[in-house]
């Protein structure tokens, strides 16, 4: 069997600043369950990346293990990819993003590979704020080795061969707030209208930015007694307010009720417009933001939108005062400024 995209295109497809299509940013066909959420996520990202105007190369997107790990086969297809170890996508991240700066890092994770191998490697990661995107495709179980529970699985929840899970479950907005992640954000598979403008704002967010999306799992979690169903998160979903991301540059034509709307700069130019925000809600402040993720735990319902942006947000190249050239193409007379400087600097030390 081929796991090519049929090559025919339609002659029309709109084509972006660069002169793309979206096909230009697809990978290959996927392999997943027919429905499953993670698909509609990857075609949330190519989306977004194509709106973007991103040259492909620009990018890098990695991952552990597990059916949302394997995304990144059906994206992105012309950009770089590394397929880590279980749990293990945020040290490789973080050694590629020392090395070359330049690159848009874009990391995927499970909730099985987030929020249980991986939770060591994720909590500090999100307190280097490191400048990437880390999104993890929420199933509320193992989807790859057979629909176990994971971490984030419900309390009371069950799946389709499963028991009612007795224990408290992992919330992964609250815990990236928690760690020091500099944008948090929550969204449903299927809601690409909600998705695609977050996952904009995450990929120009000069820090760690995190994007918990709800993905059901077709074949071993989308049963009525599960809170990770497509059946349930429709009933229970609730945005904090919705979300318009606005390249730089560009002209706002819509117009909005004078108070309704919130603007917010980011570090590249381009704009957030938060319109009809939850009045108790301030995705501003981290306080607010911990607060909203707990009302809605309280009441059952499945937070949505942006919940965190740190507008001064310091990525880890500005903590470490590293060099704006990357590193990877700093050459030997860079790096060893030769015999009298070694020699002033250890006499400038004694
Ligand atoms: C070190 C190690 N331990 C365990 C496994 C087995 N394993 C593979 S994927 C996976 C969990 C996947 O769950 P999740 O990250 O939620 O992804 P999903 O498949 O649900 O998208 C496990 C336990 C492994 N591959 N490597
Ligand atoms: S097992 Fe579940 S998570 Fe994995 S591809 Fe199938 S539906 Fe998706």
């Amino acid at each position: 069997m081929s796991y090519k995209l049929p090559t025919f295109r339609h002659p029309d497809l709109p084509e972006n600043e660069l002169g793309f299509t979206k096909a230009d940013y697809e990978g290959s066909l996927s392999t997943l369950c027919a429905g499953c959420g993670h698909d509609s996520i990857s075609g949330s990202l190519v989306k977004a990346v194509h709106e973007l105007s991103i040259e492909p190369h620009r990018i890098a997107k990695l991952s552990g293990i597990g059916c949302s790990s394997k995304t990144p086969t059906y994206f992105l297809g012309n950009s770089h990819g590394f397929n880590s170890v279980h749990g293990r996508m945020p040290s490789v991240v973080t050694g590629a993003a020392l090395a070359n700066r330049d690159l848009i890092y874009i990391g995927v994770s499970g909730d099985g590979d987030t929020a249980s191998i991986g939770m060591g490697q994720f909590a500090h990661i999100a307190r280097r704020n490191l400048n990437m995107v880390y999104l993890v495709m929420n199933n509320g179980c193992y989807g790859l080795t057979k629909g176990q529970d994971s971490a984030t699985a419900d309390e009371g929840s069950a799946s389709k061969k499963g028991d009612p899970n007795p224990f408290n479950s992992i919330d992964l907005c609250a815990t990236a707030l928690q760690m020091g992640a500099t944008m948090v954000a929550r969204s449903f598979s299927g809601d690409k209208a909600q998705l695609v403008p977050l996952i904009k704002a995450a990929i120009s967010h000069q820090g760690f930015a995190f994007i918990d999306v709800v993905s059901p799992c077709v074949t071993f979690n989308n049963n009525p007694a599960s809170t990770k169903s497509y059946e349930f998160v429709r009933d229970h979903a609730a945005a904090t307010g919705t979300v318009d991301f606005v390249p730089m540059g560009t002209e706002i034509t819509a117009n909005y009720d004078p108070g309704t709307t919130h603007e917010v700069k980011m570090h590249d130019g381009s704009s957030l417009h938060l319109h009809k925000l939850a009045e108790s809600h301030d995705p501003l402040t981290r306080r607010s933001a911990m607060n909203t993720i707990e009302d809605y735990r309280e009441s059952g319902n499945i937070l949505t939108g942006l919940i965190y942006l740190d507008e001064g947000s310091r990525d880890l190249h500005d903590t470490l005062e590293t060099a704006e050239r990357p590193l990877n193409e700093l050459a030997e007379a860079d790096l060893c400024p030769g015999n009298d400087q070694l020699n002033a600097l250890n006499a400038s030390l004694r």
